[in-house]
């Protein structure tokens, strides 16, 4: 096996033995086969875009579906590969039969053998690392594509979920995937399709947004209990709203509480969400804590999405998937015929369980400032930097991680100045959300933006500031501080460069997959600045605004 795809990649450039989240060389090699297809795929659907047909909604979510499941602690279930995997040929013929004559890669030509083991012999071909020629920066920027490319798949399916998608997202899965085959492509295209892979982030992003605002209404402040409470209870992690809400349904008037866990935090704003008097708070803090959080927990825990670690024994009875999520022997909560899931068994055993046996003192935090709310106190927010009461703002946003060097974005966070405001959004967020920042300029001074796909709600509010300054956002009193793990982050990262916005930090370290050669055409062109420290990184932004 070979994946460098997440920031925890063994020794910084690979995992080789087995993955550091847990992922086996079956796993790797079965995804880097489904990869190979769905490569395959894209190059008999390019023809028949390019000829203005379109492509069958089945097979783009299929598509989607398979990309998202390679997404790092997403799916660890071999079966459910090799049910891809067979998918995967029928939908390649039928393309095939479908496409113009011509010359196509290897990885169209090639017919997936039925065996598992057989699959496993012909995953080396699809390896990363496979072709040992392949100049160093077209892997680089190859890999980047397909990386943003899963990340555009997260968001794109829980859209989807919700009804919502865009035409354009769902072509770009395929000119995307075939671009990180085709060898006719220079440095330079490559490099603007990276840029379009940041623009279809942004696009997919703008969707998800519509599909959660409109469902769910904007969100609103709102203040969170993140201690426990007495009784029989239900813990959701991940980042699907529309299971939130089945499950909130499902569960009305059973006096069972219902917590949300890591990206799931933010469904507290949601007015159609929050109405849920039983929707009680949220449990524990980022996901690489659950192994210690969930153990022995009298209650269940349901995974809509990423980011999912191996189950102790202790809890394995009573952590369930859905979605593409899935674990070797985790009960799986699959969608029905008519769109919905049905949660009987989980509510059955969190009912068993019987849950906490005492309250805890409440502990309250505010979440709740997408777009809309923030955007609500625009007003007040340009007069207070007007009359030099707010200095700067502070984006500290993306994804958390066991691997040593995060501290820095807690000091970063509790070193911030009092007359400058920190916005917030992602995982990377538990690092400080409990700590009380107090407010500046009559605003609480950490603002909760929302999940890893609402940067583009950090893009709106940037922009609308912009607007109201008469400048662009470059411009701003504004420092963007990322924290990536996995490839959603990859995707964020993308669209934010797509948008023009320079200067940003990034860390804790540098993706394994960009080359020299590639990190320097993101310096040079978006003076992208690896982190250092928190004081250096902090004298630095508040010197330059
Ligand atoms: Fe955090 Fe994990 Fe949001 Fe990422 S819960 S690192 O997948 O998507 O952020
Ligand atoms: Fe390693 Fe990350 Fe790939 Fe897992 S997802 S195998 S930790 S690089």
């Amino acid at each position: 096996m070979f994946c460098y795809q997440c920031e925890q990649t063994m020794g910084g450039k690979g995992c080789t033995k087995s993955g550091v989240c847990g992922k086996t060389p079956e796993i790797a090699n079965l995804q880097d086969l489904l990869i190979y297809q769905l490569k395959g795929i894209a190059c008999y659907a390019r023809p028949l875009i390019e000829k203005g047909q379109s492509i069958d909604k089945d097979i783009v979510e299929f598509v989607e579906n398979s990309l998202f499941t390679t997404l790092t602690n997403v799916n660890f279930d071999a079966e459910s590969h090799v049910n891809l995997l067979k998918e995967s040929q029928k939908i390649k013929q039928n393309l095939r039969d479908r496409a113009p004559e011509g010359k196509y890669p290897d990885c169209a030509t090639y017919n997936l053998r039925e065996s598992k083991e057989l699959m496993l012999k012909d995953a080396v071909q699809a390896g990363i690392m496979f072709d040992q020629e392949l100049d160093a920066d077209i892997r680089s920027l190859r890999s980047t594509i397909l990386f943003g490319l899963k990340g555009i798949s997260a968001y794109g399916h829980q859209a989807r979920f919700l009804n919502y998608n865009s035409e354009q997202v769902d072509h770009f899965y395929f000119l995307g995937l075939e671009a990180t085959t085709n060898d006719d492509l220079t440095l330079e295209e490559l490099i603007l399709m990276t840029m379009k892979t940041g623009e279809m982030s942004v696009e997919v992003m703008k969707i998800l947004d519509d599909a959660n605002t409109t469902t769910y209404k904007n969100p609103s402040p709102h203040k969170v209990n993140v201690n426990i409470k007495k009784g029989p209870f239900i813990i959701i992690s991940g980042h699907d709203l529309r299971d939130l809400e089945m499950l909130l349904q499902q569960t009305e008037g059973k006096g069972i509480n219902i917590y949300t866990h890591g990206e799931m935090l933010p469904a507290h704003g949601y007015p159609s969400l929050k109405k849920y008097k039983h929707l009680i708070g949220n449990f524990g803090s980022a996901w690489q804590n659950q192994q210690k959080e969930f153990d022995d927990i009298p209650g269940c825990i349901l995974m809509t999405t990423n980011c999912l670690m191996r189950p102790r024994e202790s809890y394995k009875d009573r952590i369930f998937s859905t979605n593409v999520v899935g674990w070797d022997g985790v009960q799986h909560v699959t969608l029905k015929e008519d769109g919905t899931k049905d949660f009987t068994e989980i509510i059955n055993k969190a009912l068993e369980l019987g849950g906490f046996k005492e309250d805890e003192e409440e502990k309250e935090i505010l979440v709740g400032f997408g777009h809309h709310a923030t955007l609500s106190h625009a007003g007040a927010i340009v007069d207070a930097v007007k009359e030099g009461k707010l200095r700067h703002f502070f984006l500290i946003g993306g994804c958390d991680g066991a691997k040593p060097g995060r501290n820095y974005y807690t000091e970063f966070a509790e070193k911030v100045p009092q007359d400058c405001a920190i916005l917030t959004l992602a995982c990377g967020k538990y690092r400080f959300n409990k700590m009380d920042f107090g407010t500046v300029a009559g605003l609480p001074r950490l603002l909760d933006v929302g999940q890893c796909n609402d940067a583009y709600s950090a893009v709106r509010i940037a922009t609308a500031l912009a607007d109201a300054f008469e400048t662009d956002v470059n411009s701003l009193p504004l420092t963007i501080v990322l924290s990536w793990y996995e490839q959603k982050a990859v995707a964020d990262l993308l669209a934010l460069l797509s948008l023009g916005i320079k200067g940003m930090y990034l860390g804790p370290s540098l993706p394994a997959f960009i080359s020299p050669n590639v990190l320097q055409y993101l310096v040079d062109t978006f003076e992208i600045k690896p982190i250092s420290t928190a004081d250096d990184d902090l004298k630095n932004s508040l010197k330059q605004a």
